[in-house]
């Protein structure tokens, strides 16, 4: 490909509202331009890259058996309505009207699609089981899109989906989307952890992401810095044995805390440590009042609190609802004489908390010396918290630290959530009819090239693994205008095409310069300059990624580039 033609305008300075690295390089490198918030045009440098991400994703999901197939990304209506989700859905699912006033969904995701697409064809047990899947854009209305690609509206997702006739068959077709998953992310030079993580809306239980490490991901992973233990900390259990202080129980009393409202004001006006302290969360479950018991120095983990009360919505409640259930404000909530109707559930460590301190649920007042079930009626215990670093690892080996993620994938095991709702059954061995098993598979297409810019990266811009770089090889005359460089350069431009290299070359009447800046930023792995031993047939071989150059003759190019690009 001839630069001088080529649509791939770089930028000199870093646009203001790129904040993360991989943003900033895509528009500094002319891989992609904003159309609207979260919205992005491909450029072709980018195109390639995104290209050939596919091409790894689609050798192994059709590695795995699975089937490609492209659904419609207008949806309509009545297939969420069949699952149950138009009304669960918010803002966050784009709607559209046809012109006979119908309404359809753009697709955030296909799992009502497919379900509908396998349920008319697929009647027996024979048939199964199978994997679809497709590589299609994705429509979700982000409240707050940013970091470029990686949280936008319209999107890039392999979504691939599995049907079986047992739950063992699930498990089977989940294991190899998993290896899969993981070739595919390997491939792409890519530093990652499948970690445990919630099922969230999806219903069914066992689920994966595959995390890319970065300092920027908005999720945190809880590992074990000595086992394979990975998990979302949104779920990642906590196993602690508290001890309980053989202290003796004195008596509750009350105490003028005035203004004292946060942990660590009330802790250090008391003199108490924060561990002493009992920290009351209202919670709105499902519209009921709960109130949910955590220790001062730990953390009320939501989505734990969502699954242990089997809830659908899960929020904290706010100033009406705090003076309707506890008639008081929030920072003096305490669990102490609070009306029947609402519940009390505590963490386990607040079982071992002894002569602790909690909100009066009366302004500028708090209690000491209270004890658990002496002092107030305790529902039950749960595992309710956020998970810490320094925590033990709930396997019981090692200690937990924390690492942001980027996630690129995510893997679930549906079961029969949408075959029950949508009626996708076949007839079994013996003629009785039966729910299909499904799981669904996703890989965030266009977020994996974001993610790959983050961990692929230096002062000069993008460092492209040769996996996943828009072009082997980036060909710099360095002044065009010199015949014998001019003449090498073209030799080389058909020698290594023919010889299958993807060559970018920069015929640009540029200054030697702006040609070497562009060609760090846009990141080929193998840059050769064509300089002044040209006449000698001598170019220069330059590895992105080491910075390590060396001069070849003519003759040798090819085998040193394939022995490079091949390693
Ligand atoms: C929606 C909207 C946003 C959504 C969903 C539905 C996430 C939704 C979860 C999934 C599950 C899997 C197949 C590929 C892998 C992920 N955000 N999810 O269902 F209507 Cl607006 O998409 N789907």
């Amino acid at each position: 490909m001839k630069q001088s033609t080529y649509l791939s305008p770089t930028l000199r300075d870093v646009p203001s509202d790129a904040e993360v690295k991989s943003h900033q390089l895509m528009l500094r490198a002319g891989l992609i331009r904003q159309s609207s918030a979260g919205v992005y045009s491909f450029l072709p440098l980018g195109l390639k890259a995104l290209k050939k991400v596919e091409a790894i994703i689609r050798e192994e999901m059709n590695k795995a058996g699975a089937q490609e197939v492209l659904m419609p990304a207008i949806q309509p209506a009545e297939l969420w309505q069949e699952s149950g989700r138009w009304d669960v859905y918010g803002p966050e699912l784009m709607r559209v009207k046809d012109r006979h006033e119908r309404e359809f969904a753009l697709g955030p995701t296909h799992e009502e699609v497919i379900t509908s697409l396998v349920r008319d064809d697929i009647r027996s047990y024979k048939r199964l089981p199978m994997m679809l899947y497709q590589i299609q854009s994705k429509f979700r209305d982000e409240r707050r899109p940013r970091f470029g690609i990686l949280r936008s509206r319209e999107f890039l997702m392999k979504d691939a989906y599995s049907f079986d006739t047992s739950f063992e068959g699930l498990d089977e077709s989940y294991e190899k989307m998993y290896q899969a998953y993981s070739n595919v992310f390997t491939r792409c030079g890519l530093d990652f952890r499948a970690v445990v993580a919630d099922s969230g809306a999806m219903g069914g239980k066992d689920t994966h992401e595959f995390m890319v490490l970065s300092d920027i991901g908005e999720d945190t992973i809880a590992y074990s810095d000595t086992s394979s233990f990975a998990a979302n900390i949104e779920i990642a259990p906590v196993n602690v044995n508290y001890t309980k202080s053989d202290e003796p129980l004195l008596e509750m009393n009350e105490k003028a805390t005035p203004n004292q409202k946060t942990i660590e004001e009330v802790a250090k006006f008391l003199d108490v440590e924060e561990s002493k302290l009992v920290k009351s969360v209202l919670m709105m479950v499902d519209q009921e009042p709960v109130l949910i018991l955590v220790r001062g120095d730990h953390e009320v983990n939501e989505v734990k609190v969502k699954h242990v009360l089997d809830a659908q919505l899960v929020e904290i409640a706010g100033e009406e609802d705090t003076k309707q259930h506890l008639n008081t404000t929030p920072g003096f909530i305490g669990p102490v004489n609070v009306p029947d109707h609402v519940k009390v559930i505590c963490d386990h460590a607040v079982e071992a908390v002894v002569n602790g301190v909690c909100g009066a649920n009366e302004k500028d007042k708090h209690f000491v010396n209270v004890n658990p079930s002496r002092d107030f009626n305790v529902n039950h215990y749960e595992d309710l918290r956020l998970i810490q670093e320094g925590d033990p690892s709930p396997d019981g080996q090692g200690v937990i630290q924390f690492k942001e993620g980027i996630e690129v994938g995510h893997v679930f095991k549906l079961g029969t959530r949408y075959s029950e709702a949508m009626k996708a059954t076949i007839l079994d061995e013996n003629g009785k009819s039966q729910q299909m098993v499904m799981g669904s598979y996703g890989i965030g297409v266009s977020r994996t090239v974001a993610a790959i810019i983050e961990q692929h990266n230096d002062e000069n811009g993008i460092v492209w693994p040769a996996s996943v770089a828009p072009f082997d090889v980036h060909l710099i005359p360095v002044n065009i205008k010199q015949e014998a460089q001019r003449t090498l350069a073209d030799e080389l431009y058909s020698t290594l095409t023919k010889a299958r290299f993807d060559v970018l070359y920069d015929d640009r009447a540029e200054r030697p310069g702006v040609k070497f800046k562009d060609a760090d930023l846009m990141g080929m792995p193998v840059r050769i300059t064509v300089g002044k031993r040209a006449d000698e047939g001598i170019v220069e071989v330059k590895i992105r990624k080491t910075e390590i150059t060396l001069e070849v003759h003519y003759d040798e190019l090819v085998d040193t580039i394939s022995r490079y690009l091949n390693q």
